[in-house]
Order: structure tokens, then sequence, then C-alpha cells
């Protein structure tokens, strides 16, 4: 153990009410992982672990202000950027994340929930590429989510492979992608890192049963963990997805639908009782 002071982490996200995925999530995956999560709400969703009934944004300066208010207070060792809720949402967290370019950025482009409802819109999803995504560390897209942010402005989008996609994605000013594999019809999960000089690492995960809720606020929450603790970025990444594959493997089903991460499967192991 240490005295040092966790690092501080920064997650603009929306509420879950059932703790799987959204803000819930990256509280619980920073604190987890050992660091101070600060928590800048997006929105508010009405869902079970089925499915989003309905998602309410939060004013973008109520956002800014949340924002603004504990960053003159705290320094933060990173950022994570979960679901946004709205364009003037998008716009006011490119300006607040602007004034710190030395901070990393985790940006997970929440466009659907792991059921398909739909939690950003096209003009969202526009404004994620033009004004957050040039000042991503990581964007950490699954593949469906890859092609989505793609196929406006990018020929034979529909065709491209996920390399491609990447290739793209690079270019619109992120250093880093993680496309994740858990919707790709393969035997493993294979979730690949791309910079510009091409793919970084590539990690085959068996493909477990169950289906989870909040599994890629865990990944993105688990890097911006490792990248607080000043890991390097192919080593964060490696890390990130041990502690979610261990979160996932530990998952367990509260409701009448998918199965919720555990985030805290290392305090519940049974081999110190
Ligand atoms: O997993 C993406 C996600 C992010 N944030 C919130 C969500 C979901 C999926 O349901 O509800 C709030």
């Amino acid at each position: 153990m240490t005295n040092d002071p966790p690092p501080v982490v920064l997650t603009f996200a929306a509420s879950d009410p059932t703790g799987g995925a959204g803000i819930q999530a990256d509280i619980l995956t920073l604190t987890s992982m050992g660091c101070h999560a600060l928590s800048v709400l997006t929105a508010i969703t009405v869902q079970d672990t089925v499915g989003v009934e309905d998602y309410l944004p939060l004013d973008a300066e109520w956002i800014a202000d949340q924002a603004r208010c504990v960053l003159e207070d705290m320094p933060v060792a990173a950022f994570k950027i979960g679901m946004l809720g709205s364009i003037e949402a998008i716009a006011a967290i490119a300006a607040i994340v602007a004034d710190y370019p030395d901070v990393p950025l985790v940006l997970d482009p929440v466009l659907a929930s792991g059921r398909g409802d739909e939690l950003a819109n096209e003009d969202m999803r526009a404004a994620l590429v033009d004004m957050l995504i040039p000042q991503t560390t990581i964007l950490t897209p699954n593949s469906v989510e890859a092609r989505s942010l793609v196929q406006d402005d990018m020929d034979g989008a529909d065709e491209a492979s996920l390399e491609e996609c990447a290739r793209h994605l690079l270019s619109t000013g992120c250093e880093y992608v993680l496309i994740t594999g858990t919707h790709e019809n393969t035997v493993q999960v294979i979730n690949t890192l791309y910079d510009n000089t091409g793919v970084v690492r590539s990690d085959a995960w068996t493909r477990l049963p169950g289906s989870y809720h909040g599994s890629g606020c865990t990944l993105a929450s688990a890097i911006a963990a490792t990248l607080a603790h000043t890991m390097s970025l192919p080593e964060a990444v490696r890390e990130a997805q041990e502690f979610t594959y261990e979160s996932l493997r530990a998952g367990f089903r509260p409701g009448m639908g998918q199965y919720i991460p555990d985030r805290l499967f290392w305090a519940r192991s049974g081999d110190e009782q």
C-alpha cells in the first residue's frame, strides 16, 4: 500500500439508474482502479437493464459550470467523456477540455446503448467528429460506432474494413483509436489499437456468453484510470482490457435484462474469507 493520494479523473457522462452504465459505471471503475472520480452529469436517463425509455439532456451551461467549478479547485490527471446528450453540451465540453491540452482525454463515442437504443443523433455525431475527436488522446468506439462515425464523410464507408475506419478516424485528429470487437462475428473478441503508423496492438479475449450493460463505459474509464496512473498508452490499454474482462467475467444479473459488470470483482473474491 502507498500513502500517495489517488490521481483525480474527471468524467463527463449521463446517469444510468441501473448502475450498469453511465456515470455510475465510471465512478465505480475509477474508484476500483485507485482513482478519485470527479463526475459531471450531462443528462439523465430513464432505463432498466432491458432498455432505455427516455433521456433528458442537462442545460449546457449547467454542464460547463459543474466542470469549471471543480477544475478551478483540483488538478486532474485525465478526462473521460461518455454520453453527451446535446450539441450544446458537446460544444461546451469541447471549450473546457481545450483549456487543458496536456491532460489525456478518453472519448467513448456513445451513440447507442448496447441494446441499440439511440443515445445520439446524426448532428451530434458530426459535432463529436468536429469538436471533440481533434482533442482526443484515445477514441474507444465499438465496431458499430466506428462505422457509424465515418459514414458521413468517408468514400465507400459501407464496405470499409475496421482498419480503414480507424485510419479515417485518426485523420480527424485523435492520437489513438481502440476499436472493440464485441459486435463482430468472430470466435474471440478482438480489440485493436491503432495510431498513425497502423496497428499498435491487438488483444483477443474469450467471448463471454452473456450480454452486458456498461462494458464500453467500464473500458473507457479503465483506460482513463491507467493513463492517470501514468502508464504508457499501449500498456494502459492492455491493463484496462484486463480489468474490464475480469469485471465482465464476474458480472451478475440483478434484473430481467442484461448482465452488469462487477467492477469490484477483486474485493469480492472468496480467497481471503
Ligand atoms: O453504454 C453506453 C451508455 C452510456 N451512458 C449511459 C447509458 C449507456 C447505455 O445504455 O445508458 C447513460
